[in-house]
């Protein structure tokens, strides 16, 4: 499986609720590298970019409202196939739908309030990343136990 770089944001409600650490913690004991994190107040200008292709629908202006509303972690994972592997482990959009032993699944019950953005594929996983993180932002580097997580 290819290596792949997807894009995650810990949304207000994850930081305001504690859960940064704990969201981390599960894509690192998954074997995810992090090769970019932080943490920052997300603009109008700029959610409305992340956000574009939900311009026009009837969610898009309380979306934009509340991914400004307070800080949010912003972090960029790396693995085999990490793009999909992200998205299962958020779980599904909607929370009746959110399996348990997801993030949304074990800490969300509401669809607006549901604690974690990832890309959703590769052309948006690019966009996304560049959008927020500069190249210089980004590290490259070996773990010691690269070994075991990952087959050639
Ligand atoms: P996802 O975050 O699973 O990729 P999405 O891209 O369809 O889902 O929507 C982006 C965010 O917008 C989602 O995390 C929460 C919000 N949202 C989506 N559908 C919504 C709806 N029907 N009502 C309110 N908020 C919604
Ligand atoms: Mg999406």
């Amino acid at each position: 499986m290819a290596t792949e770089r997807t894009l995650i944001i810990v949304k207000p409600e994850g930081v305001q609720r504690g859960l940064v650490g704990e969201v981390l913690a599960r894509f690192e004991a998954r074997g995810m590298k992090l090769v970019g994190l932080k943490m920052m107040q997300i603009t109008p200008e700029l959610a409305s970019r992340h956000y574009a292709e939900h311009q026009g629908k009837p969610f898009y202006e309380g979306l934009v409202a509340h991914i400004t509303s307070s800080p949010v972690v912003v972090g960029v994972l790396e693995g085999p196939g990490a793009i999909a592997i992200t998205r299962a482990m958020m779980g599904s959009t909607r929370p009746a739908e959110s399996a348990p032993g997801t993030i949304r699944g074990d800490y969300a019950l509401s669809v607006g309030l549901n604690i974690i953005h990832g890309s959703d594929g590769g052309d948006a996983a690019q966009r996304e990343i560049a959008l927020f993180f500069s190249p210089d932002e980004l590290v490259n580097y070996t773990r010691s136990n690269e070994r075991w997580l990952t087959e050639e």
